[in-house]
């Protein structure tokens, strides 16, 4: 039983009030500290004293990326600076950066809800972490850090790059948990292996893998490769980094931190408040944050909440895994498709390997989707027949899964280049 086990577990009634008093708070204190926020209410005359709980949520302006751009680097800041203790930054894919600024009690609640992540997967402190997300001003290091050590594990702070001396860590110092982005966790089972060792070298047990979409047939892959239980992790720097939800012992969807973050799922194209189980796009009020608190937050990230009897005990809502965002959406001849559809349909195939790069091109005014994807050894020493053969076998399932024909190419293992953090999954040429 962890400290957390009462908030995790508290009635629907508890939970909601909870809520309802820290959305008021928080609204009340972005009116009166944050002229950005105050103007954006009065535009629409709306008023702190018009939110009296959640059901008023709706009336709330959203907040998106370009307000944060716009506001850049301090508008959003609700404190003095000098009450602010740390800056992260994320580049962004497009535009300008964007920075998020937290006090020392915005760091605490991210410790604990990050600890609380670590919690669900059943890390205490006997156990060693290896966090090797990036340190910096990505979230990711820095926040598993301070969560497993507020858990008081055992932190190996060693974050991205440098594959070998991670597999050194991982074989020497025998870690029991490792934090990093999917992608990266194949890569560096692939250079453990290359290595010489085998699983009997390392103890892992389990790791806590986010910052990038993934299938389910991607964490098969990894339970089956690396013989541990791969657990979903989501966040996002604006609403604090990773530490958002995350998923329990049932993997199935993920716990959301609904008292400090405060979710719902709009429509994507009207942007109207949709119910449990219907998907749209993930919203979120921050409702405990002192130093930048985010109202209505659109996150482009697609999911669908909805409530179970969990297993693990936890009542908190939970979120489907993120299969896309709507920036990720590729439209190709006026088909919807997200790159975690196109992972699925190739990992249905045990000759392929997870690693695999969509190309868009514009040709002739005709879109043409070529999906490169890194077969394994095995095949890749067989008879070009049987590698042809594959590649129509293949195109064929994603015709008749995403209704569009592609161009698929298997290409040879290690010959699509790796990330040490998120991956690069899609090539759009249409852009350029
Ligand atoms: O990626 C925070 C993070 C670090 C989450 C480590 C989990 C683990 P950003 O760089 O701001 O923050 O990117 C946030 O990444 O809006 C999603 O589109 C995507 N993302 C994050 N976690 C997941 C996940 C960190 N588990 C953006 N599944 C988000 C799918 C994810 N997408």
């Amino acid at each position: 039983m962890s400290i957390w086990d009462k908030i995790e577990s508290a009635s629907a009634d508890e939970m909601r009030s909870i809520q309802d008093k820290r959305l008021v708070e928080t609204v009340e204190y972005v009116y009166d500290r944050v002229p950005y926020y105050r103007k954006k209410m009065e535009d629409i005359d709306l008023y702190p004293e018009d939110i009296k709980s959640c059901d008023d949520l709706y009336k709330l302006p959203f907040t998106t990326k370009d307000d944060l751009r716009d506001t850049y680097p301090y508008g959003l800041v609700a404190v003095d600076l000098d009450e602010i203790v740390r800056i992260h930054a994320s580049s962004g894919t497009t535009g300008k950066r964007i920075v998020v600024a937290y006090t020392k009690e915005d760091i605490d609640t991210w410790s604990d809800v990050m600890a609380r992540c670590f919690a669900r997967i059943e890390t205490d402190s006997k156990d060693i972490v290896h966090v090797a997300y990036g340190y910096g001003l990505f979230t990711g290091g820095l926040g598993a850090h301070y969560g497993a050590e507020k858990l008081g594990a055992t932190v190996i702070p060693i974050s991205g790059g440098n594959s070998r001396r991670q597999v050194e860590f991982l074989t020497d110092l025998k870690p029991t948990v490792i934090a990093c982005t999917p992608s990266y966790m194949l890569h560096l089972y692939e250079v453990m292996i290359d290595a010489g060792y085998t699983l009997d070298d390392i103890s892992l047990k389990a790791g806590i893998f986010g910052a990038e979409p993934w299938s389910e047939n991607m964490r098969k892959e990894i339970e089956r490769l690396l013989k541990i239980k791969a657990y979903d992790i989501y966040g996002l720097s604006e609403i604090t980094g990773p530490g958002v939800a995350s998923e329990c012992i049932a993997q199935n969807g993920l716990h959301i931190n609904e008292d400090c973050y405060l979710p719902e799922i709009v429509d994507v194209i009207d942007h109207k408040p949709l119910g449990l189980n219907e998907q749209g796009e993930i919203v979120f009020t921050t409702i405990k944050k002192k130093g930048m608190p985010l109202i209505r937050y659109r996150t482009k990230d697609i999911t669908k909440l909805f409530k179970d009897d969990c297993i693990c005990g936890r009542t908190l809502v939970k979120m489907e895994r993120v299969t896309g965002r709507t920036d990720d959406m590729l439209i190709i001849r006026g088909v919807n498709v997200f790159p975690s559809q196109i992972e699925s349909v190739l990992l249905e195939f045990s000759q392929l390997t997870p690693n695999y790069q969509i190309i868009v091109d514009r040709i002739n005014m005709m879109d043409v989707l070529n999906i490169h994807v890194e077969m394994n050894e095995n095949l890749f020493t067989d008879e070009v027949k049987k590698i042809e053969s594959l590649e129509k076998s293949i195109t064929g399932a994603i015709e008749s899964v995403l209704g569009i024909s592609a161009k698929v190419k298997l290409v040879e293992p290690k010959s699509i280049e790796r990330s040490e953090g998120k991956a690069v999954r899609i090539i759009d040429r249409r852009k350029i």
